[in-house]
């Protein structure tokens, strides 16, 4: 019994504070990696540390990001007295909360056993890969709570003839949410190692399926067509006298970000914040939002320095892991990972044409009286479109650096609607929001809700096809490009000869 007591602690301990927390999952993959590796105990020891470290460096540029600009985009709600869901990953784990028990008679803490479940899932799947052909594992522990929640719900409200049987509902629920977590992000192998020239590894986040979708559309609508045509990607361009000021990246977002918020913050008008506390009365309004704005390219210079931090602990030590125990397999990690890596402007440039393209479609929402109004969120507006804008910038350059996270906020917006208005989600406030959320996981929901168990099998024999697919469409380079880039490079090379 004791044994059992002792167990169960260190496991409650893992849990809570490794599992869920990102840098001390990614801490005990690197810590595990080395050991695997047979390093020295000094050199684990650092390598430890410095990728714990890098992750809550990164953890204070993403969280400053979005505590300072979250409340920027909800005080729109507030000022025009929308009633309304937002869009938010925080907002949207908020409303499962308070609703899972009204609606479904259920508690939150299953939710939890859910991510388990599906994580294990996840890690069979990636073991088993010269099967399932999936080569990534899931690291970011505050998304998985997030996801987690909301299909719990989801797969709830389309299946209720599972809610009687609680083990059946959470086979179904894991297999489908692990799968989506193996799946997704072996998903982003190509365009991420594409991107890094081979850094060695994936993304685990929200918007998984948003970034190869970018990759193929920037690639087949914006692409150089194997050489033929030339692409102006956004760190190419050569702009006349004073625009080459926004060649550098942190005077690029300060400028830009100074423009945009200055437009959302005079409309908001300082009487808001005022009233909300955020000022006082005798704050210079036009200080304060310059102020804010420079702080936008603060925020993200840090992350981008914890990225550089962490990322090579993190993926030299997964090489240990990868060999003795997940052969080929590299790490998911979170979006903003990638941010190191490209052209930094188109991290800008995709965030602000995906706030463009959302703001039309609130519009258009308004416009047409929909019964569900949607308010942007800064995650979904930033992270999602910021990634898309740089991975199709990559391929497609700087006209799909923008067309694409545009075209993103309009679906983003319009899906969340549907979506959130339809399973009652948005009578609580919030919906997850982001890329994937509002694509294909709407189009999971009316599949299993519309056909059942047979929507089911549908929805895991799409998942489980995908990376069968990639794999058949290169055998040969697609173990070689999470194993050995460069020989990877070189085959493409020959392929194309
Ligand atoms: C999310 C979420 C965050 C951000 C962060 C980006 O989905 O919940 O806090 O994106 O992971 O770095």
């Amino acid at each position: 019994m004791a044994v059992l007591n002792v167990l169960n602690a260190i496991w409650t301990f893992f849990a809570t504070y490794v599992l869920q927390k990102a840098p001390y999952m990614v801490g005990f993959l690197t810590l595990l990696g080395y050991c695997l590796m047979g390093k020295k105990w000094y050199d684990t020891l650092a390598g430890t540390l410095k990728a714990i470290i890098g992750m809550l460096i990164l953890n204070v540029g993403s969280g400053g990001l979005t505590s300072n600009f979250r409340p920027i985009l909800a005080g729109l709600k507030d000022r025009f007295n929308l009633t309304a869901c937002v869009i938010d990953p925080y907002y949207g784990q908020n409303a499962v909360t308070a609703g899972v028990e009204e609606v479904f008679g259920k508690g939150f803490s299953q939710a939890m056993t859910l991510l388990l479940i599906a994580f294990i899932v996840n890690i069979l799947l990636v073991r088993f890969n010269k099967i399932t052909k999936c080569r990534t594992l899931f690291t970011t522990g505050h998304v998985q709570v997030q996801q987690a929640a909301t299909a719990y719900w989801l797969i709830m409200f389309a299946l209720p003839g599972l809610l009687s049987n609680n083990t059946a509902l959470m086979i179904v629920m894991a297999v489908i949410l692990g799968a989506y977590w193996a799946v997704g992000s072996n998903l982003t192998v190509k365009p991420m190692q594409e991107l890094t020239e081979g850094a060695g590894f994936a993304i685990a986040h929200q918007q998984m399926f948003g970034i190869r979708l970018s990759y193929i559309v920037a690639d087949k609508l914006f692409g150089d067509k194997g050489g033929k045509r030339k692409i102006k990607k956004v760190g190419d361009m050569e702009m006349p006298g004073f625009f080459s000021i926004f060649n550098e990246n942190m005077v690029c977002t300060a400028i830009l970000m100074t423009a945009f918020f200055g437009i959302i913050l005079a409309v908001i008008g300082k009487p808001y914040f005022v009233e909300t506390q955020v000022l006082t009365e005798s704050t210079n309004y036009v200080w304060w939002c310059f102020d804010k704005s420079l702080n936008f390219a603060v925020y993200l210079a840090i992350l981008q320095l914890g990225v550089r931090t962490f990322v090579t602990e993190l993926t030299a030590s997964f090489q240990g892991i990868a060999d003795k125990l997940l052969p080929s397999s590299i790490p998911g990690v979170d979006c903003a990972v990638c941010y190191g890596f490209g052209d930094s402007n188109a991290v800008t440039f995709g965030f602000l044409a995906g706030l463009v393209g959302q703001i039309i479609a609130i519009i258009i929402l308004i416009v047409a009286g929909s019964p569900t109004i949607i308010i942007c969120g800064f995650v979904p507006v930033f992270f999602d479109n910021a990634t898309m804008g740089l991975v199709a910038n990559e391929k497609g350059g700087l006209k799909a650096c923008l067309i694409i996270p545009f075209c993103s906020g309009l679906i983003q917006v319009f899906g969340a609607a549907f979506i959130a208005g339809w399973v009652g989600l948005a009578n609580y406030g919030g919906y997850l929001g982001m890329f994937d959320w509002d694509t294909v996981w709407p189009l999971f929901t009316v599949l299993m809700r519309y056909l059942g168990y047979f929507g089911v099998a549908i929805v895991v024999i799409i998942l489980l096809a995908l990376p069968q697919i990639e794999y058949m469409m290169d055998p040969e380079g697609y173990f070689l490009i999470t194993e050995d880039y460069d020989a990877y490079v070189e085959h493409v090379a020959k392929r194309k000869k």
